[in-house]
């Protein structure tokens, strides 16, 4: 038997009631989760958000109160084996670094300095994402290592949000939240 043994968990896509909303679970291998957040470590975050997450820019920074884009830092090497898996490329990343009881306010992705698909590999907990649109109220499960993917409807119609709390409700039973880390991968339109 060899030494050592990789187990590769199947990659299957799900979609929601959310039109162009989609989920492929392990996106990423366990390996490639624990390479990212030690990678994720040794850079620096801001805080602008008191009490809550805190953000690390790649490609632009979007600015929260002004809403527009200025340079940034270029990607990092590390992010290379992912970006080249994703369905686009992209050229702006906010990394979003959550603690059990941070969450990010509903909204939209800016429509139109933005492009038209927003991809998010998540890493550490997972967490409930909760996606509205005309009194309509969807609550999705979102997986460590998985690739959430918003385009169409998703993107456009539907906002999404991550409420600001310590567990999750699961089945109707309590699913405590632990620290979660977010990727969230765009293509800038105009600027
Ligand atoms: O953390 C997440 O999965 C959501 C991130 C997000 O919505 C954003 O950066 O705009």
């Amino acid at each position: 038997m060899d030494k050592y043994c990789t187990i590769v968990s199947p990659t299957t896509t799900h979609t929601f009631s959310v039109p162009g909303l989609s989920c492929t679970t392990s996106f990423i291998s366990k390996g490639e989760e624990t390479d990212l957040q030690k990678n994720l470590q040794t850079c620096t975050f801001e805080h602008p958000f008191p009490r809550g997450r805190s953000v690390l820019h790649f490609g632009y920074t979007y600015n929260y109160t002004r809403r527009s884009l200025s340079a940034a830092l270029p990607f990092p090497s590390f992010l290379d084996a992912i970006v080249e898996k994703l369905p686009f490329v992209p050229d702006q990343c906010i990394v979003n670094r959550y603690e059990s009881g941070h969450g990010i306010h509903e909204h939209i992705d800016h429509p139109t300095l933005f492009g038209e698909r927003v991809c998010i590999v998540s890493l550490g907990s997972a967490v409930i994402m909760t996606f509205r649109c005309n009194g309509a109220v969807e609550n999705i499960n979102v997986p460590p290592r998985s690739l959430l993917t918003m385009e169409n409807d998703a993107r456009y119609e539907w906002t999404h949000e991550i409420a600001a709390r310590t567990f999750d409700i699961i089945s109707g039973k309590r699913r405590a939240r632990a620290p979660r880390t977010s990727l969230t991968f765009r293509t800038v339109s105009n600027t």
